[in-house]
């Protein structure tokens, strides 16, 4: 629905002129209500299709799911169990059991997915044809605004053997853009190295992008600049060593902002694109703690600077130890900071770090020309960035990876996102 715009009353009728046995829905904690009106919705008009639930909030209260009137809910990673769920048309709560070996797993069904919506981040198109492949699932850290799903816990990866054939399937399928989707890609920089040296071996000429983490590897950087990675994705969230320790980012708080600095350098050095994200609003947070981590990672070189407002949601360690005080009762799955506290200088922020990522502009677009191999796509799109800010960020920009449109700054306007009551 995010990424099409889909509104309620089209999802129903789409299910109305389609003949479905059977629905799944993925529910996130944000969109649980509207899963839940969906489901309620397919139950009351077409009472003979079989509803099953799953996704990150299934797997961390599946109950909670269960009430949303699913004929079943399923809690985990759902591979080695959907055929039986939905040809059983099971019932109840059902604990899916993690797949170990993520090489076993089948490669997606590209002819499944919708990919034309595909590949934008922050308004920019990454290449002609793009789609996602899952690395690894999981993530060894333990960041405390992050739920820790129970499918996250256990960090699980496939072989760089196993990825390359992945990508080399969806080369001849006419892809020229993959984005890695992990929590987490470059955990283990060796796994990472092994595949870089394949695609460079294969001459593989795609653009590849990443979420991963500011660690300081300069031959893993390197190594990715030169097999296509042109783009990456990474948590800066603060600097200011209460709110890292606040965030459980980094072993020693105070190290945090050197470690990222190091590494941002040798990425940029490698002529990667990089976004930053960043959190604001922590309780901790001053205006001008806002501002100075938003001009230093202009400073260091950050591309993109992505701004988030502080979220407590069901699940991490901050929703957690915000109850036990009392912040606000356990039935709130997910409470923004500003509910809390009045934080009046987000907006400036938002705005601010929209400014400063505008003014990279010519920087990124000069980073396009020398590193993407589909140089055409990113560029049209680049252009039309420029000529749209700032109305872009403000009417149909972002919200955190770009899905979820904002009204205005602050008000999302998503269809499948709904303010608690
Ligand atoms: C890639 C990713 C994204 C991508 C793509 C999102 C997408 N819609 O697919 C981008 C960058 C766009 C993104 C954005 C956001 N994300 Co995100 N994202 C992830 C990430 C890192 C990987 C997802 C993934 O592929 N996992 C691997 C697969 C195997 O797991 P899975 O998706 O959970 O699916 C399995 C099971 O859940 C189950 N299952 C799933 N659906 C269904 C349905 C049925 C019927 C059944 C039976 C089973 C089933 O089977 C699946 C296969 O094993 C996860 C973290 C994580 N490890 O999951 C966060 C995560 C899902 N994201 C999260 C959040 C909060 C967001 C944002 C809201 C962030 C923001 N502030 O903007 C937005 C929302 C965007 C949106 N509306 O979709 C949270 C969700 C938390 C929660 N409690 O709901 C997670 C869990 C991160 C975290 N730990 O906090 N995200």
């Amino acid at each position: 629905m995010d990424t099409t715009d889909m509104s309620f009353e089209s999802v129903i009728k789409l299910i109305g002129d389609e003949n479905f046995e059977g629905i799944g829905i993925s529910v996130f904690t944000r969109t649980r209500n509207i899963a839940y009106s969906i489901a309620k919705t397919i139950r009351a008009d077409f009472p003979n299709i079989y509803i099953s639930l799953g996704g990150p909030h299934c797997c961390l209260l599946p109950d909670d799911a269960m009430i949303g009137c699913a004929d079943s809910v399923v809690s985990g990673e759902a591979e080695l169990i959907i055929n039986k769920v939905f040809e059983e048309k099971l019932r109840g709560i059902i604990n899916a059991p993690l797949p170990k070996n993520l090489d076993e797993i089948p490669f997606p069904d590209q002819e499944l997915i919708d990919v034309d919506n595909y590949g934008y981040l922050e308004g920019l198109k990454f290449a002609s044809r793009v789609t996602s492949i899952s690395s690894s699932r999981g993530c060894p850290y333990n960041c405390s605004f992050c739920t820790r799903i129970k499918t996250m816990k256990s960090f699980r990866y496939r072989s760089a053997k196993n990825v390359f054939k992945e990508i080399k399937k969806l080369e001849n399928e006419g892809f020229n853009g993959i984005w890695i989707i992990d929590d987490n890609f470059n955990a283990l920089p060796n796994r990472v190295i092994e595949l870089c040296d394949m695609i460079k071996k294969e001459k593989i000429r795609m653009d590849f992008g990443f979420q991963g983490r500011f660690i300081d590897t300069p031959k893993m950087w390197n190594k990715l600049a030169r097999s296509g990675f042109c783009q990456m994705f990474g948590g800066i969230e603060h600097i200011k060593p209460e709110i890292v320790g606040y965030f459980n980012k980094y072993y020693n708080p105070n190290k945090w902002k050197d470690n990222v600095e190091i590494a941002v350098k040798q990425i940029t050095d490698s002529n990667i694109s990089l976004g930053g994200s960043i959190i604001l609003g922590s309780p901790q947070e001053s205006r001008d703690d806002a501002s100075e981590l938003i001009n230093w990672c202009y400073d260091i070189g950050v591309d993109v600077i992505n701004t988030n407002e502080l979220e407590l949601v069901y699940g991490s360690q901050l929703w957690f130890d915000a109850v036990i005080n009392g912040f606000f009762p356990k039935e709130r799955l997910h409470v923004r900071i500003t509910e809390l506290q009045e934080k009046e200088y987000l907006d400036e922020m938002f705005r601010l770090a929209w400014e400063l990522s505008i003014k990279n502009w010519g920087k990124i677009l000069k980073k396009i020309i020398r590193t993407k191999n589909d140089k055409f796509t990113p560029i049209i799109t680049a252009i039309r960035w420029k000529e749209n800010e700032p109305d872009y960020f403000f009417n149909k920009g972002h919200d955190g990876y770009g899905y979820g449109k904002r009204s205005e700054i602050g008000k999302i306007i998503s269809p499948t996102f709904q303010n608690e009551p």
